[in-house]
């Protein structure tokens, strides 16, 4: 159906092997097609950036030229990120479906195109095959029948209204390097596409994101650490779909008024998914599925965390522990940063500076605390033969990524030169393995923070540059940062077990962190660089933000955004990790961040303090209420992990999920849900004490002071708050309830030993769900805030 509805097919009709200057008339009648196209609906036939496009330029490939009349776009002549003067016209020459068969899942048909384009191999004739997976769940793969081209290592486990899937509205690039498609969409509001700053709902108009994993401090039109290339669509009525393109080359992705959508990626092959839904929560649930279901964290990987760069020695970062424990602030983890090492090299720490750190460790485990240690993917390789066993070993068994020539390629990191383990590599995991087993008999580790796993670069590609051919600079290079694939990364051409760095960049982070989960209970790791899947091996943190008031405030849909992607272990560094907070600024960030699912404070070198214990009394406490009420809070966001890791469901979760015919929510994010019935509407101004929300249909109850609410007909789990998840595990449950109009409200609790591994697969876990019906008459005029009706002592498996 997909293609009987024309969706890849364009009419043969409207294919002409056009020819340029033919005659008079013809030009004319060019330009007179040209003009019809209205601007929202111009697709870029000249991306390339840094060339002014002219007349000729375009021509050449046969493309209408006219210079838009918006001034918006007068103002960038070379067309990004404006109307592009020069665009595709109707008859430009594209594929035609050739045959087309019946296969058990679907249809496997044969594209062919006769004209070549101007981007080098071109590939004339396609295998398109499509499969109806499921009711809900569609996939495309039009590959090369006689070429196997990079397709991404990632395990994956009806009839259709596809009408809204136009892929007509463009022609259909399949180059070697250039692989391109377009589609109309259905409405204007678009979600996901990370890893970018930007309002939770991106915008439509002329939007390019890039995406290939980027050390940057995150910034609006950039590509960031991380690259997803799905999107969640949400049309007005409530219905929403999904898409998500298989492919981890570098690509742009295109967001113009029509609404449409363009993917313009440089390798690999176009492998997509289309998630029918119908409702939001259903697509991200079909797209889980696809791409793996988050890990069930360890429980205290949802407590409070600390961190800094820049404690100098372990005595201060134990000092301000027992500080946290003095005051009697909640804290689970203790974290370190790279100055806990000796020259900042991997496995091996400071033992003048941090030569306590051993006994730090030993005292946070006898109060249930943990400690978590950044580890990053550079390999010191200038150590004298025999005195570091890392990179000695790695070399005998060369784990190491290599350049275009065979030889160990060496970057410069935080230890000066380094080498790169090749984590597609199995030997790589075992050297890993060994690596942390070896640091672990000396200082007793409880998780990993992986950091500068892009892989970051201070050098462009290597100390000795990169080769020059056409990985490096390919015909097209998308819009990444400083211009070139190896900006502050590695050589394109640099060789990995699995294939070039060119197709398997935008994954390391996802394989060095399926390498770091390695413990016999449940592995906590928390990741930088991130792919789709990442959420089976780690969480993440959103990089490198600065104490402002803004940066408070774009947290919220950079923490949706990862809920989406399926990753919902995310949270931002609380205050702000470069610059200083003023008090007030730390003290909302506190409030905001304990309802973020991973919640750490986190700092830079150099700047002041600003855990909880470096403010004034009344800015401590009020953190100290802020971590309490989320450690009451844990039965439920446990809770909801689980159904995030049996089901796919968000746990941060955007409004619209819960009202999704209520357009009103569709571009909120200023507050968010914890599953479906707690509103959280933080302050993210300086110098108000009120906070403007919305609120979606249904009565909500005053949870606590102004700015958490409870929806009504919910039941939900909460506990006696302590130092520690783990003191708190042994406290009784209570229950609290928020009735409806009928006086119901049902809920529930997910509850095991919070730490080994698969215990809802195996079993070993308790689940309860809670229904209250007419207990009370309910009176209006009376309602109670909440009501707690029953505490009762779960039983553990
Ligand atoms: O080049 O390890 O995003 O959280 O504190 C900077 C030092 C390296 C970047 C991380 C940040 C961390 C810092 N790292």
């Amino acid at each position: 159906s997909l293609l009987q509805s024309g969706t890849l097919m364009r009419k043969k009709s409207l294919i002409s092997t056009s020819q340029t200057g033919v005659n008079n008339t013809a030009a004319a009648s060019r330009r007179e097609v040209c003009t019809l196209i209205p601007e929202a609906w111009r697709f870029d036939c000249y991306p390339e950036r840094g060339v002014v496009v002219t007349k000729e330029l375009c021509e050449a490939r046969n493309c209408c030229f006219i210079p838009a009349s918006s001034p918006s776009s007068a103002a960038r002549p070379s067309g990004r990120n404006g109307i592009p003067w020069c665009f595709y016209p109707p008859d430009f020459p594209s594929y035609s479906l050739v045959s087309i068969n019946d296969t058990s899942l679907g249809q496997r048909g044969t594209l062919a195109k006769e004209v070549k384009t101007y981007y080098p191999a071109d590939i004339l004739t396609l295998e398109v095959e499509i499969r109806h997976e499921t009711d809900s769940r569609l996939r495309v793969r039009i590959t090369d029948p006689s070429n196997s081209r990079f397709e991404v290592p990632i395990s994956q486990c009806c009839t259709f209204d596809l009408s809204y899937l136009n892929s007509t509205v463009a022609p259909l690039f399949y180059a070697d390097q250039f692989l391109q498609f377009s589609t109309s969409l259905p409405s204007q509001f678009i979600y996901g596409l990370g890893e970018h700053r930007s309002t939770f709902l991106h915008d439509v108009h002329w939007n390019t994101l890039t995406m290939w994993a980027r050390d940057v401090p995150p910034m609006e039109q950039t590509n960031l650490y991380g690259a997803h290339p799905f999107y969640l669509a949400m049309e007005e009525g409530g219905n929403a779909h999904g898409f998500f393109l298989l492919n981890s080359n570098a690509m742009d992705v295109v967001l113009q008024p029509a609404p449409a959508l363009t993917w313009r990626t440089i390798g690999g092959i176009l492998d997509f998914y289309v998630f029918l839904g119908p409702d939001p929560g259903s697509v991200i649930e079909q797209y889980v599925e696809v791409v793996g279901y988050p890990a069930m964290p360890i429980y205290w990987a949802l407590g409070y965390h600390l961190c800094r760069w820049g404690y100098n020695t372990s005595d201060s970062a134990w000092e301000v522990v027992k500080n946290m424990r003095n005051y009697g602030i909640p804290q689970d983890v203790q974290w370190n940063d790279i100055d806990y090492m000796d020259q900042f090299m991997d496995f091996t720490y400071d033992s003048s500076k941090f030569a306590t750190l051993p006994d730090m460790v030993k005292d946070l485990h006898a109060h249930d605390q943990r400690y978590v240690m950044i580890l990053d993917p550079g390999i010191s390789s200038t150590q004298p033969e025999g005195t570091y066993w890392p990179f000695d070993e790695g070399l005998r068994r060369q784990v190491f990524i290599k350049d275009a020539e065979g030889r160990t390629l060496i970057g410069k990191v935080w230890p000066g030169l380094t080498a790169y383990p090749d984590f597609s590599d199995a030997v790589t995991h075992e050297w890993w393995y060994d690596n942390l087993k070896r640091f672990h008999e000396k200082v007793p580790f409880d998780g990993l923070w992986i950091d500068m796993n892009e892989p970051s670069n201070f050098l462009d590609g290597s100390t000795n540059g990169c080769p020059s051919d056409s990985l490096e600079n390919p015909p097209y290079t998308p819009g990444v940062l400083g211009g070139l694939l190896r900006a502050k990364t590695l050589c394109a051409t640099a060789q990995q077990k699995q294939s070039i760095h060119y197709n398997m960049h935008s994954l390391y982070g996802l394989m060095e962190a399926k390498a770091s989960r390695i413990v016999a209970k449940r592995p906590f790791v928390i990741s930088r660089s991130t792919f789709p899947s990442q959420g089976m091996y780690s969480g993440h943190w959103l990089g490198d933000n600065r104490s402002q008031w803004k940066d408070l405030y774009t947290s919220i849909a950079g923490m949706l955004t990862f809920n989406l992607l399926g990753i919902p272990l995310v949270g931002a560094d609380i205050c702000g990790f470069s610059e200083e907070p003023e008090e007030e600024l730390c003290v909302r960030w506190t409030q905001l961040g304990a309802f973020y699912p991973f919640t750490r404070n986190h700092n830079a070198i150099d700047m002041k303090p600003q855990d909880p214990t470096a403010f004034s009394p009344l800015a401590r406490t009020a953190m100290k209420q802020a971590l309490l009420l989320r450690y009451s809070l844990f039965p439920v966001l446990y809770t909801l992990f689980h159904h995030a890791h049996v089901h796919g469901h968000t746990v941060a979760r955007p409004l619209m999920f819960e009202f999704p015919k209520d357009v009103k929510t569709y571009g909120i994010d200023k507050q968010f849900l914890w599953g479906k019935s707690l509103l959280v509407t933080p302050v993210l101004d300086p110098g108000v004490d009120y906070v403007d929300g919305y609120f979606p249909e249904g009565l909500w109850y005053d949870y606590y002071t102004i700015n958490l609410h409870l929806r009504e007909g919910s039941v939900i789990p909460t506990q006696t708050p302590n130092l520690t998840l783990w003191v708190s595990s042994g406290q009784p449950l209570h229950l609290i309830s928020a009735l409806s109009d009928d006086g119901s409200a049902t809920g529930d609790l997910f509850w095991d030993d919070g730490e080994s591994i698969d215990t809802y697969e195996t079993n070993q876990y308790t689940y309860i769900i809670f229904s209250v019906a007419q207990v009370l008459t309910v009176d209006h005029e009376n309602l109670p805030s909440v009501s707690v009706v029953a505490s009762f002592q779960p039983c553990f498996v």
